[in-house]
């Protein structure tokens, strides 16, 4: 009741978000220093956002979340499912895991240190950086693996308790709607089955990974008489190399713009929204069910504090196909090549060049040196003079400004961006791409991402992005009357793979309609899992008890 107080005063306080979330961590850690000495610690299992919580230890934070996630040349992506007959001995394994699990703090004290030392002696001594082993280990759970596990107190997440294939029609799958039966969306089969958890294993090299894999599998019993998890499926993702480093299969630099976190990120770029833990931390400050000024704190299990949502998506794209469209609809702006024309396209539906580089800042040339600087390539907010009517620089449907209006949603308020704020972690799948599916324009092998992200709440994050802003034509709302932006090129959809429209492409011809044949982008599964703090793994999830069983 105090910390719900606290919070309403805090948020009533005529603050930056940045700042009112700094003065609500340093009143936190008053009144957490406060309760030690008066030996008023935590005690109910469901706690009306957790009285007295501590101040943030990274050291119990699993690592892909928060501050630029675990370090990957590759991950490997491990659904599962626990034996029914072993849920027990699954539970106790559990505990022989998490010793494995790499934390936050690991990640930043010692795996990216070893990885500037290793850079730093590299390029003294100049010579290319020496192969360094390192691995990551992450495990969450769905609804249905909470289920089976019997921790079924009530989380605070609708479409987390649903489950991802059940809202696959409202997040626009393209699928189908039989008479008699439910919303069937055009997945591969084991997105379909039922999946209790997903452990993430990344690391420098297959042979790491595999490494780690075996022992995972080992503590888990997989290739035991009586497994106590089956392998549902496992997709291997890869970060692609030489100059395509960085960049996803359309060939656009990935990974630029992440919110930064208050007091986890103690360096934010330029233009970096910094948003509160709760953001992201289910239990911290910031963490709201609903919309709202101020939103009110929500109530989580004890357990669930400093876990986060982590949205999975399996993603495939068409990359000869998208490469096609670019190239038979160049801009016709004078003074570029076609070539020059085909690429403005593509910068135009990104909102960025392949280079990184924005086109609010860039928006007829490509300027790669302002793409790889991230005290430059964040710096932007769609709040040119002629941002506000015109989209000379940047399409209002842009996939960037879909995902991430920025100052186009100003009006409503500092409140109303940051719950829709979310850390993506994903990774390419695939290979290159074969010169026979280049002449073809066609794609003969399955390549795309393997989209990862998370938040506190998926309602507001994931789903919300996904549906109230790239599949929703209207959206943004600062705009002309009867501008409608149209569709997000790059992951709006429609349920069916029919034409989708946007407008501003060109920015000579602003109010005329771009149709896009197909989805490039194409949705084959996912789901949506909790990723639990490791206190919450060994003492709520994890049973000590040695298995009699097995
Ligand atoms: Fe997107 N792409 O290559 O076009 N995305 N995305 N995304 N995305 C971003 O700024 C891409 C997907 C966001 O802060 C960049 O870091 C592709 C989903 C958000 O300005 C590029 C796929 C969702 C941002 C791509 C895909 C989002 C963002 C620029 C699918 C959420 C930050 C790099 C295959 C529902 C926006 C960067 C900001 C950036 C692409 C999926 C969201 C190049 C190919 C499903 C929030």
């Amino acid at each position: 009741m105090a910390q719900t107080l606290m919070y309403l005063v805090i948020t009533s306080m005529h603050l930056s978000p940045a700042a009112r979330a700094r003065l609500y961590n340093q009143t936190i850690s008053l009144v957490y220093y406060i309760c030690t000495l008066t030996n008023n610690a935590p005690s109910s299992d469901l706690a009306d956002v957790f009285p007295c919580s501590p101040p943030l230890d990274l050291g119990k934070v699993q690592g892909d979340i928060l501050a630029g996630g675990l370090p990957k040349k590759t991950e490997t992506c491990y659904f599962f499912r626990i034996n029914d007959a072993y849920v027990h001995e699954f539970r106790t394994q559990l505990g022989k895991l998490v010793p494995l699990i790499t934390s936050t703090a690991e990640v930043i004290n010692d795996q990216r240190k070893q990885l500037a030392q290793n850079k730093k002696d590299a390029a003294e001594k100049k010579i290319t950086p020496p192969h360094l082993k390192l691995s990551g280990v992450n495990i969450s759970f769905s609804t249905k693996g909470l289920k089976k596990m019997g921790i079924t107190d009530e989380i605070g997440d609708a479409a987390f308790d649903a489950g991802m294939l059940a809202g696959a029609k409202e997040l626009g799958d393209i699928g189908t709607s039989p008479s008699n039966g439910p919303f069937d969306p055009d997945w591969i089969p084991a997105f379909k089955q039922e999946i209790d958890g997903l452990i993430l294993i990344t690391g420098d090299s297959y042979a790491t990974v595999a490494e780690k894999l075996a022992e995972i599998e080992k503590i888990l019993l997989v290739q035991a008489r009586n497994p106590i998890i089956h392998e549902v499926i496992r997709l291997v993702g890869d970060v692609r190399s030489g100059k395509e480093k960085g960049h996803e299969h359309f060939g656009f630099q990935d990974g630029i713009s992440n919110p930064a976190v208050t007091d986890v990120d103690a360096n934010p770029n330029p233009g970096q929204q910094v948003v509160p833990q709760g953001i992201i931390l289910l239990g911290r400050p910031g963490d709201a069910p609903t919309l709202g000024t101020p939103a009110a704190p929500v109530t989580r299990p004890h357990w669930a504090l400093d876990g986060s949502f982590l949205s999975f998506r399996y993603l495939f794209q068409l990359v000869p196909e998208f490469n096609a469209f670019l190239k038979n609809n160049p801009i016709p702006i004078t003074g570029l090549t076609r070539e020059q024309g085909s690429e403005l396209l593509g910068a135009r539906l990104v909102g960025r060049w392949k280079s990184g580089a924005p086109v609010d800042l860039a928006p007829l040339h490509d300027d790669p040196v302002l793409g790889q600087d991230p005290l430059r390539n964040n710096n932007f907010h769609y709040t040119f003079p002629d941002d506000q009517q015109t989209q000379t620089r940047c399409p209002f449907a842009a996939h960037l400004r879909k995902t991430n209006p920025r100052g186009d949603l100003d009006q409503f308020g500092p409140n109303a961006l940051p719950p829709h704020r979310i850390i993506r972690s994903g990774i390419a799948f695939g290979p290159e791409v074969s010169a026979v599916e280049a002449a073809s324009e066609k794609t003969h092998l399955p390549r795309g991402l393997l989209f990862i992200a998370y938040q506190s709440n998926i309602e507001q994050g994931f789903q919300f992005i996904q549906q109230s802003w790239s599949n929703t034509p209207k959206f943004p709302p600062r705009k002309p009357a009867n501008e409608i932006p149209g569709f997000d090129p790059i992951i709006g959809q429609t349920n069916d793979d029919g034409v989708r429209t946007l407008s501003g492409t060109d920015p000579n011809s602003q109010t005329a309609n771009l149709k896009l044949p197909k989805q490039w982008v194409v949705p084959k599964g996912g789901e949506y899992f909790f990723s639990p703090s490791i206190p919450a793994l060994k003492e709520r999830f994890a049973l000590t008890e040695p298995s009699s069983e097995l």
